[in-house]
C-alpha cells in the first residue's frame, strides 16, 4: 500500500498554498486546468481526501466522497460542454507514468468546447 505525502504538488493546491486555474469545485472535488495541457481542453478532477491512486480511493473512500466524485467529474464535464466528447486517464503508480500521487481524473478533447473562463 502506498503512503500519502500530504505535500505532494495536489495537496497544497487543495490546501490554497499553489494557484489553480479553477473549473469546478464542491464539497467533494476540486477540478482545474493541468499546468502542461495536452490536448486543447486537459483538466485535472481531484478528491477532496488524502487518497493516492484510484485503487486507494476504490478500496478507502467513503461511498459519500466516491459518490460525490464521480458527480464532481460529471459536473465538470458538463461545465466545460464535452458530454459527448471527452476522454479519460487515471494514470496509477510511478510505472504508469502518475507523477503526482493524488488521485486524479485527467478529462481531455481536442474540440473546442462552448464555455469561455
Ligand atoms: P500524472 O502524470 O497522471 O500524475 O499527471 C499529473 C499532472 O499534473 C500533469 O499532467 C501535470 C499536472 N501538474 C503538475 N503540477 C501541477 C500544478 O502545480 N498545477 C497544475 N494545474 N497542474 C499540475
Amino acid at each position: 500500500m502506498s503512503v500519502y505525502d500530504k505535500n505532494n504538488v495536489f495537496a497544497k493546491i487543495l490546501r490554497g498554498e499553489i494557484p489553480n486555474k479553477t473549473v469546478y469545485e464542491d464539497e467533494f472535488v476540486l477540478a482545474f486546468y493541468d499546468v502542461s495541457p495536452r490536448a486543447k481542453v486537459h483538466v485535472l478532477v481531484i478528491p477532496r481526501g488524502e487518497y493516492t491512486d484510484i485503487y486507494d480511493f476504490a478500496q478507502n473512500a467513503p461511498l459519500t466522497l466516491q459518490t460525490g466524485f464521480w458527480n464532481g467529474v460529471c459536473n465538470t464535464v458538463e461545465k466545460l460542454g464535452l458530454r459527448n466528447n471527452f476522454r479519460t486517464i487515471a494514470n496509477t503508480g510511478r510505472g504508469s507514468g502518475q507523477s503526482v500521487m493524488h488521485f486524479h481524473i485527467h478529462i481531455m478533447s481536442d474540440e473546442r468546447f462552448t464555455e469561455d473562463f
